[in-house]
């Protein structure tokens, strides 16, 4: 077995036994005083003794069988711990995406696990153990949902075209926990921007994009998963962090999605750890275009025109 099969299979596995404990801490919260903490004080972005039972219980994993690698973690980091992004494997790991979704029991909720080899992400694995649904990728062998349905879900039959424009989009965006009053009035106005006709009142300099609809479940993998299945058209989010994104990324490149880090007309490959992400479903050619990429960057262009860009520093 070549070794990416190998820790395919490892998070997998991992995958499903966090899952079995996501869902028992769940089915539990009415029964226990399980903990519910906010981090850095800040009420919606929280923490659940289950995010960091899962994160420890990856990490140890981790640790026991490829010694030699390094691990990144949304727990570990909110504890203070610095990491150093390097060519060794590296495994970056949300233990609970949707943290909020997890807390109220609405069903959304993944647990994240990317393996980086060269600062690449080759190995993805998202779990949402409350709808069953198993995303996994490995680089060059193509995406699955629950091991048997190949993505995007028109697969084989070619994907469906490209939108010729943001007026025939379904869009996923996310509010996130930065309440400031410039960031959310940025992002209210985004959303604003997508849904609104041209001509009608703005609060924004951007164009207006009379997108068909936006949606929001509050996980970024999930998110992205989504726009991997063809589900949705475009993906993007302002102030996630890598753990989010890295296995869904894998997932949604392998079905033959594109990834750009969101900042003007960027045209990738996105910064992981950049906190601005951007996606594109797969699909095949608008009309008169001469690839598929050639479409989906004329969405990229179009959503920045209508989206307003927002800082999302690391500290
Ligand atoms: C969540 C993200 C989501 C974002 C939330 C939150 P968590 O991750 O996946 O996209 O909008 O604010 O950060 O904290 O549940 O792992």
């Amino acid at each position: 077995m070549n070794s990416t099969e190998h820790y395919l299979e490892f998070a997998i596995n991992l995958a499903k036994q966090c899952g079995q404990i996501i869902l028992d801490a769940s089915n539990a919260r009415y029964s226990t005083n399980s903990k519910i903490h906010s981090k850095y004080g800040n009420q919606s972005d929280l923490v659940t003794e289950t995010d960091q039972l899962v994160e420890e219980l990856i990490k140890s994993k981790v640790k026991e069988s490829f010694p030699e690698h390094r691990f990144i973690g949304e727990e570990t980091m909110a504890a203070g711990y610095k990491h150093e992004f390097t060519d060794d494997p590296t495994w970056i790991v949300d233990p609970i995406d949707g943290t909020t979704n997890f807390i109220h029991g609405f069903p959304f909720v993944a647990v994240s696990i990317g393996l980086t080899i060269n600062k690449e992400p080759v190995v993805g694995v998202v779990f949402n153990p409350f709808l069953n649904e198993l995303y996994t990728a490995r680089k060059g062998h193509g995406a699955f949902l629950n091991h048997t349905t190949r993505l995007p879900l028109s697969y084989p039959n070619p994907p469906l075209q490209l939108p010729s424009s943001l007026a025939k989009c379904l869009v996923i965006t996310e509010f996130g926990s930065d309440r400031s009053d410039i960031t959310l009035s940025k992002k209210v106005n985004s959303v604003h921007n997508l849904l609104r006709k041209p001509g009608a009142v703005s609060w924004s300099s951007k164009k207006a994009g009379l997108a068909r609809g936006v949606r929001s479940i509050g996980s970024a993998a999930l998110n992205i998963c989504s726009i991997a299945m063809g589900r949705a058209d475009i993906f993007y989010e302002f102030g996630c962090w890598e753990w989010d994104v890295t296995a869904a990324l894998v997932i949604l490149n392998e079905a033959g999605g594109i990834m750009v880090s969101a900042q003007g007309y960027d045209e990738g490959p996105v910064d992981i750890f950049g906190r601005k992400y951007l996606a594109i479903r797969a699909g095949s050619p608008c009309d008169g275009d001469k690839d598929s990429k050639q479409s989906q960057l004329r969405l990229v262009r179009e959503i920045w025109d209508v989206v307003e860009e927002i800082d999302c520093p690391r500290t």
